[in-house]
């Protein structure tokens, strides 16, 4: 049995200048599939994201819509706070820069980093990114013809009085970390990337002038504001940095991002918190676990979809593919199709159809209506009792029994292998229990209960095979959970299985390794047929 851990999950922190759209629902999506994943082995998880306030953009934008930036900011916040919570994140808490909670740690942050000389006062001229509220040094900003490499808008000269960060410092202890620990940055080609730069890094200003107030005051100098990157990037601390919630930065944090973010999480990041740890009463802050850095969505186009180029899919887009497919489907999508490796997505409307029709209307849904229906039809909706191995026509095609089979695909996915998964895998992570049900599928084939069935005296085998597969299916719904978590608590209640209401009870937490064991349907359970999980979708 798997021991539970506390693991904590994070997001990046979106900007608010406008609304959500479909980049920052699929990175949060990704975070909660594995959120729900870890609560369903019963760890004790925390998932945070959440939004980034303190940007020139969002100011810009207020003021182009006669707005202060605190209500321009409040607005757009609520429409993600909205968007997560209607496409039932289970995020433990959202952030907001804005907070007093954020914004009194960050200033305890810099002061200590000032007063232990690891943030000192200086001179900065440069190439400025603003798009990306991002410094580029000068042979990166010649490298991209000194245009942005995201948004292709020209960099801006900026030249300024700043605080500066003791990057450079950290250099050698950064690069002996990515050394010890080859899993820290995820996909392995981003940590090559990453390191090749860290290799050249030079301190970096954080703080600005000129922000018209919106954002949090350097320690000590009014006329500064922290910039916003670095008052960001402090979100993954400031929101667990209270008595009962230290323990999940302590367990190392996971942080989900995508890859044009990469510098500032997997170097600066972990610079400042070695440079904090050295600080009296900060001997806890350790550096996370791993920064897993995806790729993009693009558009037919083949461009990255963003808030800035106008081409992604809006909160009204991404409503009217729950409504037309659900929730789960999206979810589904989402996470198993997603540009989670180290290749860009293509987001397409006929792939989605496919995928829903292949893998949750043709196979989960359709073996569960199967399945239900039969018992529902033979055996007046009571699960039949289970008679053991009476007869060769319990094999499948491969001349196996689907117990045994069952039994051994569940000790293959559940047992070291999903323990040690790595987030790359997050997409085989949906495998096994489609699987699962494909093994179902096959044996239905093989065994054929709907003939036995025709003949009285076959009617324990024909309870027999239908007790095996309603198990298989309830294995495989657990299993989905993380991914379909409305259809599989659907399919639950029908099986009358209380483990929605187990979850519940237990803080969230299930009990996977439990309900994966083999053979807890009892025999004489009202099995209800329902309607269609996952209707099939006609294309139009
Ligand atoms: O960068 N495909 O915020 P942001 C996949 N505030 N994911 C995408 C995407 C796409 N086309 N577009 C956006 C910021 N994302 C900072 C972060 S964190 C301390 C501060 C997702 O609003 C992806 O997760 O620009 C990316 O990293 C994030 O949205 C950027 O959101």
């Amino acid at each position: 049995m798997n021991s539970p851990e506390t693991f904590y999950v994070t997001t990046p922190i979106y900007y608010v200048n406008d609304r959500p759209h479909l980049g920052h629902v699929y990175t949060t999506m990704v975070a909660d599939v594995v959120a729900r994943y870890h609560r369903l082995k019963g760890d004790d998880v925390f998932f945070l994201t959440g939004v980034d306030e303190h940007a020139a953009k969002v100011s810009d934008k207020a003021a182009e819509n006669d707005m202060s930036p605190q209500q321009w900011a409040d607005q757009n916040a609520a429409a993600f706070a909205e968007v997560f919570e209607k496409l039932e994140m289970t995020n433990n808490d959202f952030v907001r820069t804005s907070s007093d909670q954020h914004k009194t740690k960050v200033t305890e942050y810099v002061a200590a980093l000032l007063k232990s000389g690891d943030v000192y006062e200086g001179e900065y001229e440069g190439w400025y990114d603003a798009g990306q509220e991002e410094y580029i040094p000068e042979n990166k900003a010649k490298a991209q013809d000194y245009k942005s490499e995201v948004n292709g808008k020209p960099l801006v000269r900026k030249a300024e009085k700043n605080y500066f960060f003791r990057l450079s410092k950290y250099v050698p202890a950064l690069l002996a970390h990515f050394e010890a620990n080859p899993d820290f940055v995820q996909p392995d080609a981003r940590r090559n990337e990453i390191v090749n730069r860290i290799k050249e890094a030079m301190d970096v200003p954080i703080s600005r002038t000129g922000s018209g107030g919106w954002g949090i005051p350097v320690p000590g100098d009014e006329e500064q504001t922290i910039y916003v990157w670095i008052d960001a990037l402090f979100n993954y601390l400031t929101y667990v940095d209270t008595p009962e919630r230290q323990k999940y930065w302590e367990a190392g944090a996971v942080h989900f991002i995508a890859k044009d973010i990469l510098w500032f999480h997997a170097c600066i990041w972990p610079a400042m918190l070695m440079a904090l740890q050295k600080i009296d009463g900060y001997d806890w802050v350790r550096l996370p676990q791993q920064v897993y850095a995806h790729s993009y969505w693009v558009s037919d186009s083949g461009q990255k979809m963003s808030k800035s180029l106008g081409n992604f899919l809006d909160p009204e887009a991404i409503d009217n593919y729950v409504s037309e497919f659900g929730l789960d489907a999206l979810r589904y999508f989402l996470a198993t199709r997603g540009p989670l490796g180290t290749t860009d997505s293509q987001f397409s409307a006929d792939l989605f159809a496919e995928v829903y029709n292949s893998d949750l209307a043709n196979t989960f849904g359709n073996s569960c209506s199967r399945v239900t229906n039969m018992i529902g039809k033979y055996f007046e909706g009571k699960l039949p009792e289970f008679n053991h191995r009476d007869t060769e026509a319990q094999r499948d095609g491969m001349g196996k029994f689907l117990q045994d089979e069952v039994i051994d695909a569940v000790r293959c996915y559940t047992g070291d292998d999903i323990d040690g998964y790595s987030i790359m895998s997050l997409d085989e992570l949906s495998s096994p229990g489609l699987h699962l049900v494909r093994l179902v599928d096959g044996y239905i084939e093989q065994t054929s209960p709907f003939k036995l069935a025709k003949d009285p005296e076959k009617m324990p085998e024909v309870g027999t095979i239908l007790y095996n597969c309603a198990e298989a299916l309830r294995i495989a719904s657990v299993l989905l959970w993380p991914f379909i978590p409305d259809a599989c608590e659907k399919f639950w209640e029908r099986i009358g299985c209380d483990y929605a209401q187990q979850m519940a009870d237990n803080g969230g937490c299930g009990k996977l390794s439990e309900w994966v064991a083999w053979g807890q349907l009892k025999p004489g359970t009202a099995i209800e047929k329902g309607d269609a999980l996952f209707p099939r979708y006609q294309v139009k």
